[in-house]
């Protein structure tokens, strides 16, 4: 089963991204899977050059440090023809209407003067994405669902009016993972986008920062650490972050720990553990620029190689070529 996941430089990688997607990835990786950067879709919103390329170079050396296999790690723009030619087909294969009707535009757009045409087409791009590369199943949270559903719908058209070219995907929701709060405001989830970075743990904060950012957690007035995640957020989320880090459930992390001072400190150096080998050897990778950038150009070029013959077939069942 080929399973194809992302991830978008639409900001620094945080213990969110890392818990709820990179390390299963690398726990999970089978022979023909596929991890990418998708530095394509970080430009729907405004979006600064410089920080895309240090970005997508970042979760790049992140994913690789994690675990990921090398030979199935690449980035999108490295096949941008790739992926761009597809988009194109596939858009003269989308409506107008179905575009419209995608609610993550309706959600990114709301509120703002204007919206990059971009923000109106990635779902596109992502159908281009899954299908080019001969995806079987897409690990979807509900936010993304509808997305991979527009990618079965124009697969099944191409196919339908073109010849059978495409391989039809299916969404599947990915094992339960942990779901990670905003240390802040823990009724939302953390985000690279976040506008205050405060409740966020990036990946690469200084251990002290780490530290302070957890000392500083919302938790509540009540002085029970236990695990109730209606009653108590803010506990809870700390207890979901100190579980997923030690291999317990979130009710065995509360046994023992008689203070929000002692349930943050011990999850603080929880993460500090966990993400401690990671840190160092992305670390390594960004310095070394010739190591990352070798892995880099092979991942391309192999992810080229496979997609290849499919690229052609759908072009030239169009009439293109
Ligand atoms: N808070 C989170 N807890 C667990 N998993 C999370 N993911 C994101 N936030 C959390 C998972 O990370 C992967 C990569 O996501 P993405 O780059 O496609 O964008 P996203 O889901 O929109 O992530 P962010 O961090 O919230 O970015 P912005 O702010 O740009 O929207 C996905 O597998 C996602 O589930």
């Amino acid at each position: 089963m080929t399973r194809l996941s992302g991830i978008t430089p639409s900001g620094d990688i945080h213990l969110g991204n890392y818990l709820g997607a990179v390390r299963r990835w690398a726990a999970e990786a089978g022979p023909g899977d596929l991890y990418f950067v998708s530095d394509l879709h970080a430009m729907t919103l405004a979006h600064e050059p410089k920080r895309l390329r240090s970005g997508t170079r970042q979760l790049l050396a992140v994913m690789l440090a994690a675990g990921v296999p090398a030979d199935s790690l690449f980035v999108q723009s490295d096949l941008v023809r790739e992926h761009m030619a597809l988009t194109w087909l596939l858009e003269c294969t989308c409506t107008f209407g179905e575009a419209q009707r995608m609610i993550q535009f309706k959600e990114k757009g709301a509120g703002r003067e204007s919206v990059r045409l971009s923000l109106l087409t990635y779902p596109v791009l992502m159908a281009a994405d899954i299908l080019l590369h001969g995806t079987e199943e897409v690990p979807v949270g509900e936010d993304q669902r509808q997305h991979v559903e527009l990618a079965r719908t124009l697969a099944q058209r191409f196919n339908s009016t073109y010849g059978e070219v495409f391989v039809v995907p299916r969404g599947v929701l990915p094992a339960a993972a942990a779901r990670v709060r905003d240390l802040a405001d823990p009724t939302r989830k953390m985000s690279k986008s976040s506008a205050e970075g405060n409740g966020v743990v990036y990946l690469l904060d200084p251990p002290e920062v780490v530290r302070r950012k957890f000392r500083r957690a919302v938790t509540d007035n009540l002085g029970e650490v236990r695990y109730d995640p209606e009653g108590q957020p803010g506990v809870a989320n700390l207890l979901e972050i100190l579980a997923a880090c030690t291999g317990v459930t979130p009710e065995r992390a509360a046994a023992g720990l008689g203070s929000y001072r002692e349930l943050k400190e011990a999850t603080a150096e929880a993460v500090l553990a966990e993400l401690g080998p990671v840190r160092e050897r992305t670390a390594e990778l960004l310095a070394d620029t010739a190591e990352l950038d070798a892995v880099r150009a092979a991942g391309a070029e192999l992810a080229r190689e496979r997609c290849g013959k499919r690229l052609d077939a759908a072009l030239a069942a169009a009439g293109l070529g």
